[in-house]
């Protein structure tokens, strides 16, 4: 591998692009709890400014904490518009966990009368689940693989001649992937290769420091 060369934009290329694939990892690996509202919990507030900004998968969860002065119903649109429950039976636990299972907008509001129209109302737009597919080879030293989709788009800059690439010696300590057709690779579970290969990119990372 190429990381030996340890100089300048390449170096600094490496790390960003490890760093990148590690992100990508542990998102496609971890599920959000979101507890809505934050501190102020489910109450009078504005959940479309809470709401802002965040991205919500499938597989993700809604935590509503809220007092016994009020709850939390799941409704359709025009429901959420009109501040109604229609016949949705609320939860009333106070500490209401809703996994996110599908896309689309889902409609939460509190039922009890004026609570609604006084803020207790969220929209959320569900999208996909990221996949949580193993980086197959991690190979940081070229952003352009087809297995890092969202690689740095810096393209090499060819003002750099002073790389000269020689033919590295292979480092068994600087790579995750085993030997093709090892059996260990192959009925390794996905969850214990996503570690792996963000534990190989972690020493990558700290070699390149
Ligand atoms: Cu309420």
């Amino acid at each position: 591998m190429g990381f030996r060369r340890g100089r300048g934009s390449a170096a600094l290329r490496a790390k960003l692009t490890a760093l990148v694939v590690v992100s990508l990892c542990l998102r496609g690996a971890v599920a959000t709890n979101f507890k809505v509202g934050d501190s102020t919990g489910w109450t009078f507030s504005d959940y479309t400014t809470w709401a802002s900004g965040k991205t919500f998968r499938v597989g993700d969860t809604l935590e509503f904490v809220y007092n016994s002065a009020h709850n939390v119903v799941e409704v359709t649109k025009s429901d959420y518009d009109s501040c109604s429950a229609g016949n949705a039976t609320p939860y009333t636990d106070g500490d209401t966990k809703i996994e996110l299972k599908t896309t689309g907008s889902k409609y939460f509001i509190c039922s009890v009368p004026g609570h609604c129209s006084e803020g207790m109302k969220l929209a959320v737009n569900v999208v996909a689940a990221a996949a949580a597919t193993p980086t197959s080879s991690p190979t940081p030293s070229t952003p352009s693989n087809s297995s890092t989709p969202s690689a740095p788009k810096s393209s090499p800059t060819p003002s750099t001649p002073s790389s000269p690439t020689t033919p590295s010696t292979p480092n068994p300590n600087n790579s995750t992937t085993p030997p093709p057709g090892s059996s260990s690779f192959v009925t390794l579970p996905p969850s214990l290769w996503t570690l792996s290969a963000i534990l190989g990119l972690l020493s990558i990372f700290i070699r390149t420091l």
